[in-house]
């Protein structure tokens, strides 16, 4: 008999990569995703999975559905992956992203607990939750100290996740991932706002790219290596809690001279703080500069995690590089907006 998996957040980055994972794995596939008058399937139809997964309609704010949809599906596996995941608007929607990204986790984990405490939960928790960090690299163990509402709620839902397992014995996974990027990553995040930027400029659709905080550090990793932890943790006989990272650290300027060099361009760049900007030598044009207005009320200047527990206990390793990955989405977005397929 084939396993059964119910995916939340299904039409996200990682629900896609996961899905594919599940099925070429044998599963049955259950994918969740919340009701609106247009889902947003191009991510799935891009990784040609959209026919193989069963569709279920669940929000995090609503008890009854959730509790609903785990009764109806019974999965051997819960892959919570629905958040309100944009650090960003979680500024401006504190009370949303609480509600959706810590309340929502304990209405699912509740709901399972309900129909069955034996179906096997992961929780995507991330490295935001360490926020202004004491030590570096960050490990399982490194205190938490989160820098804005998304990490505070994603905190109560990591503690959750973690009681649940402590109080009731579920097998209950948390995994710390730090940030994870690709081709189908959301076009608001800063790897793929670059990546589409400097494709639209290449096309001539666009003028320039305006960005925030150039300085900001991160570990950035391909999250098709990540929802294949995310399994592995899953998989393991005792539930526990995993750091997925690189050990990689970039600025976000140093990812901007990468995929610059991709797309054809060599960036000088000149200026300090809002009034950096980045000049193509061939053209002589701007096609970078900074815009305080994306600027974050609280920054977090570094996060980079030691997956040294993950790579011993899973076996888990990463595969693709960081130059890899910048390619592999500067060429996606390059044929996008060749064919005018990349939105405005
Ligand atoms: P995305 O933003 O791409 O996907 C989030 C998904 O959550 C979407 O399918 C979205 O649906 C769904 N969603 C949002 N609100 C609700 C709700 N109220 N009820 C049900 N579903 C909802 O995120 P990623 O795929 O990048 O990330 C997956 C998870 O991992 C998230 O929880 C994120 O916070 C976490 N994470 C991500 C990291 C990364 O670098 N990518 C790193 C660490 C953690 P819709 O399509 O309708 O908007
Ligand atoms: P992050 O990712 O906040 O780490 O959360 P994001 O790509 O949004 O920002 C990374 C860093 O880049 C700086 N930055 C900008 N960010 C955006 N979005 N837009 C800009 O114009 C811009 N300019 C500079 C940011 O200030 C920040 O320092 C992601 C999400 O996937 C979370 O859900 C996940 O939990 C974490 O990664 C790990």
């Amino acid at each position: 008999m084939s396993k059964r998996a119910l995916i939340t957040g299904v039409t996200g980055q990682d629900g896609a990569y996961l899905s594919q994972l599940l099925l070429a794995q044998g599963y049955e596939v259950y994918g969740s995703y919340r009701r609106s008058s247009s889902p947003s399937l191009w991510r799935l139809d891009a990784l040609g999975v959209t026919k193989q997964i069963k569709p279920v309609t669940l929000d995090l704010l609503e008890f009854s559905n959730i509790l609903k949809v785990i009764d109806k599906v019974r999965p051997h596996e819960v892959y919570n992956l629905a958040s309100q995941s944009f650090v960003g608007v979680s500024f401006e929607q504190p009370l949303y992203t609480a509600d959706v990204d810590a309340l929502g986790v304990a209405r699912l984990l509740e709901a399972v607990r309900t129909v069955d405490p034996g179906i096997r939960y992961y929780q995507a928790s991330t490295s935001e939750m360490f926020g202004r960090a004491r030590s570096s690299p960050q490990t399982e163990t490194t205190a938490f100290y989160p820098r804005s509402p998304y990490g505070v709620a994603k905190l109560f839902a990591h503690w959750t996740t973690v009681n649940h397992r402590e109080c009731y014995g579920m097998h209950a996974s948390s995994g710390i991932l730090f940030n994870h990027e690709s081709p189908m990553r959301g076009l608001d995040f800063v790897t793929r706002k670059i990546t589409a930027g400097l494709a639209r400029i290449r096309q001539g659709q666009q003028d320039v790219l305006e960005l925030g905080n150039l300085d900001a550090k991160r570990d950035w990793g391909f999250a098709g290596d990540y929802v294949h932890g995310m399994w592995l943790m899953v998989q393991q006989e005792r539930a526990d809690d995993y750091l997925l990272a690189t050990g990689e650290v970039r600025s976000v300027r140093d990812f901007i001279d990468c995929a610059a060099q991709v797309a054809g361009f060599t960036l000088n760049w000149h200026g300090e703080g809002a009034g950096q900007h980045a000049i193509d030598r061939v053209s002589g044009k701007t096609v970078v500069r900074v815009n305080p207005d994306f600027y974050r009320p609280a920054e977090i200047d570094l996060l980079t995690g030691d997956p040294s527990k993950a790579e011993q206990q899973l076996g888990w390793k990463r595969q693709v590089s960081f130059p890899r990955l910048v390619e592999m989405m500067v060429e996606a977005d390059l044929e996008r907006a060749q064919k005018g397929t990349l939105g405005p």
